[in-house]
């Protein structure tokens, strides 16, 4: 566990306390300063009267608040962010100049927002979906963004093809049905007439696109971009942010109960972890590939439908991210926070993948309509740590007070400056790649193979994670209307795998394939969360409690999973205490009403000194039995696991010895799941 800190503040922090204004304890006033005397009633003409328009107060009070909405993101919508800081672990002159790679003693701050992709900004945070990882870390040369996605492959290879793919995914524009999903015919039409979206759909229906936490998931930079150290020389390469608590999911029919029972299931989970000081941590890697090996892959490095195996490319740690500070205002911060990933440092460049350079006109154009004008640079969480100095002037909400006469370059009133500054006093050149060719609208025949990796994906998962495939297809083509859409689907996965396909065509009514299968043997073990960290830190677990339960032995029971770093939660049939033998004594942080099985890790089960349970409980046990959930027992408990046939079952643990329970069911917590277990 990482202790919440008494730190001293980084500098982007103390840039942000400047603006930070509290109101407790004021006095209410106008937005001119004027103290306000009456803020219940209007001014009117007569007690029974009309408002008078000289009510300045309540006109200005209506006429923001009737302003308050900015547009919301066309994609990344509903997002979710915290501060925090990264640390190198080793220097990276070798590869690139950028100066936050080189000091190891340095710690850049950062502010990063997960998202989802498809929803609205009020839609649920379970949804199936690629997941937003966008960092910006403010370097002493100024932001560089780093805007990931959870998922290392996009759905097209040309970003003129964006609008399309996201018209296909959001809902549909006749009666703007479905929310957040992607389970509905225009996205599996999209899918089915362009085939390049294949690699990207196996992701989207595996567990990677209902993550359990978005403190355990992988973030990827997908698109290839250049290293250059300060000889010039360039390298490809790949970022990649990996998780210490390793990568995790939830289950289908878990995410989708989330969705009602606790839509802020993910911005809870974060907010709360860093609340009470479990910070999350991701290191960074990255996948180095030299100029000279541009060809070596056997396809693309430009095609963003393709990842390099880590096998093939290992991931090199570099340093760690830590995230360690709640927002204070979600709109100022988390709302208005502007990611571009054209901003860059020294050392840090592009290539010519074709999805990367429509993104680098992309985000600033959203940015202009979303923020209302060229100025949001200028908002705190926006601004770098250094100062800007150029000639671009006024446009809306200018604040920077530009003093002087001159505001162009060249000039001789002001000594020729702001004056461009030479790449050994850090200005940023771009590197001089070689470019020829004629000006022509076509995809390279590079790009063709729009399958091999899908098997790859698909080769390398476990069995589990196969069925969890098998069965997000079945649902979401299930709730496809065209059958001919569903039956092209399954003709264009035939050449993924054709196992995957005959066992989802049966259950959506369409014949398996006929021809079809892939001659991809290869696997990539990396790509499975079968082979990630497991460790029971900060896991959440629902200890069922009642009235007379033995007071220290659940009390060394709890104080055993605290000191492990899980996350205990009481709950009973009423709120306030529950007091057992002893005189021990527990807050009850939640009801069956106000609780569900879903949003926890592992259930502990005690009960009271009443042999009997009630039917909420049991049903919230066997909820979390039934998503493969770890469950231990004991005292009362452990007849419950009895009478309901639980006893033996892979991770079921019952505490005959209440010393050896902590450790046994501990370790079953670091499991996360019990595939093997039979559910009737
Ligand atoms: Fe984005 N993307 N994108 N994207 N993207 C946006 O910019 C776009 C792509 C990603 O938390 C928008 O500020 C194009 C890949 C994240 O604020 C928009 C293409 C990856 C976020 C935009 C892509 C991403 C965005 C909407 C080429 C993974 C949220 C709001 C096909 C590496 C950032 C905004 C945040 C947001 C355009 C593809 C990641 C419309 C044209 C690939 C994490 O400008």
């Amino acid at each position: 566990m990482s202790d919440k800190q008494d730190r001293s503040k980084n500098d982007k922090e103390k840039q942000l306390e400047f603006f930070k204004v509290d109101d407790k304890g004021q006095k209410l006033t106008t937005n001119q300063g004027l103290k306000v005397s009456e803020d219940e009633f209007s001014l009117k003409a007569g007690i029974r009267g009309p408002t008078l328009m000289e009510d300045f107060h309540f006109r200005e009070k209506l006429t923001h608040f009737d302003h308050e909405r900015i547009p919301e993101r066309v994609v990344h919508a509903r997002g979710f962010a915290a501060h925090g800081e990264f640390q190198l672990y080793e220097n990276m002159r070798e590869f690139t100049k950028a100066k936050f790679l080189q000091n190891t003693s340095i710690k850049t701050p950062v502010f990063v927002r997960f998202s989802t992709v498809n929803g609205a900004r009020g839609s649920a945070d379970t949804a199936r979906d690629a997941r937003g990882f966008a960092t910006k870390f403010y370097t002493e040369e100024g932001n560089y963004d780093l805007v990931a996605n959870n998922i290392p492959v996009f759905f097209i290879q040309d970003a003129i093809k964006f609008p399309d793919v996201v018209h296909a995914f959001k809902p549909e524009p006749d009666n703007d049905i479905p929310q957040a999903s992607t389970a509905h015919d225009t996205f599996w039409d999209f899918v089915a007439n362009n085939q390049e979206s294949a690699h990207m759909i196996m992701w989207i229906m595996s567990d990677r696109a209902i993550p359990r936490s978005f403190r355990m998931m992988e973030g990827f930079g997908v698109n290839t971009f250049r290293f250059v150290n300060e000889h010039g020389k360039a390298s490809f390469v790949k970022f990649h942010w990996k998780p210490l608590l390793g990568t995790h999911s939830l289950v289908w029919e878990e995410a989708q109960k989330l969705g009602g029972v606790d839509p802020d299931f993910h911005r809870n989970d974060l907010w709360n972890a860093i609340e009470q000081g479990f910070y999350p941590e991701f290191e960074l890697g990255v996948q180095i590939l030299n100029e000279e090996d541009e060809f070596a892959l056997g396809y693309d490095i430009l095609d963003a439908t393709k990842l390099w195996p880590e096998e093939i490319i290992p991931v090199k740690i570099i340093g760690k991210m830590t995230l360690n500070r709640n927002v204070d205002n979600f709109f100022a911060e988390t709302e208005q926070v502007a990611f571009h990933p054209g901003n860059v440092v020294p050392g840090i460049d592009f290539t010519n993948d074709p999805l990367l350079q429509g993104r680098l006109f992309s985000y600033i154009d959203t940015q202009l309509i979303r923020l209302g004008g060229p100025n949001f640079h200028e908002i705190p969480i926006n601004r770098p740590i250094v100062p800007f100095h150029n000639n671009q002037r006024e446009g809306y909400h200018r604040q920077t007070i530009n003093k002087g006469k001159v505001s162009y370059h060249r000039n001789s009133l002001a000594g020729n400056t702001p004056a461009p500054a030479s790449v050994a006093e850090g200005g940023y050149a771009h590197y001089q790649e070689k470019v020829e060719g004629r000006k022509i609208q076509a995809r390279s025949e590079s790009f063709a193979d729009h399958f091999s990796q899908a098997t790859l994906f698909w080769n390398s998962m476990s069995p589990a994670e196969k069925q969890h495939i098998i069965d997000a297809f079945s649902f979401e083509l299930g709730k496809v209307k065209s059958l001919s859409v569903r039956k092209q689907v399954v003709d264009m996965f035939a050449n993924v795998s054709l196992e995957l396909t005959t066992a989802f065509a049966k259950r959506i009514g369409v014949a398996p394939p006929s021809k079809g299968g892939s001659t991809v043997v290869e696997s990539s073990p990396a790509l499975s969360q079968q082979n990630t960290i497991f460790t029971p830190s900060t896991r959440k677990v629902a200890v069922i409690l009642a009235n007379g339960f033995n007071g220290p032995e659940v009390k060394y029971v709890i104080d055993r999973l605290t000191a492990a770093d899980l996350m205990p939660e009481f709950i009973s049939e009423t709120q306030g205490e529950v007091v057992g033998t002893d005189g021990v004594t527990f807050n009850v942080d939640h009801t069956f009403l106000t609780a569900k099985s879903v949003q926890y890790d592992a259930v502990y089960i005690v009960n009271g000194s009443n042999k009997k349970f009630n039917k909420d409980a049991a049903y919230f046990i066997d909820e979390a039995f039934s998503h493969y959930k770890p469950i231990g027992a004991t005292h009362q408990g452990i007849q419950f696991l009895t009478v309901n046939k639980f006893d033996g079952k892979p991770g079921v643990i019952a505490g005959y010895d209440i010393r050896d329970f902590p450790d046994e069911f501990i370790c079953a917590i670091a499991a996360h799941r019990f595939w093997n277990r039979k559910i009737v």
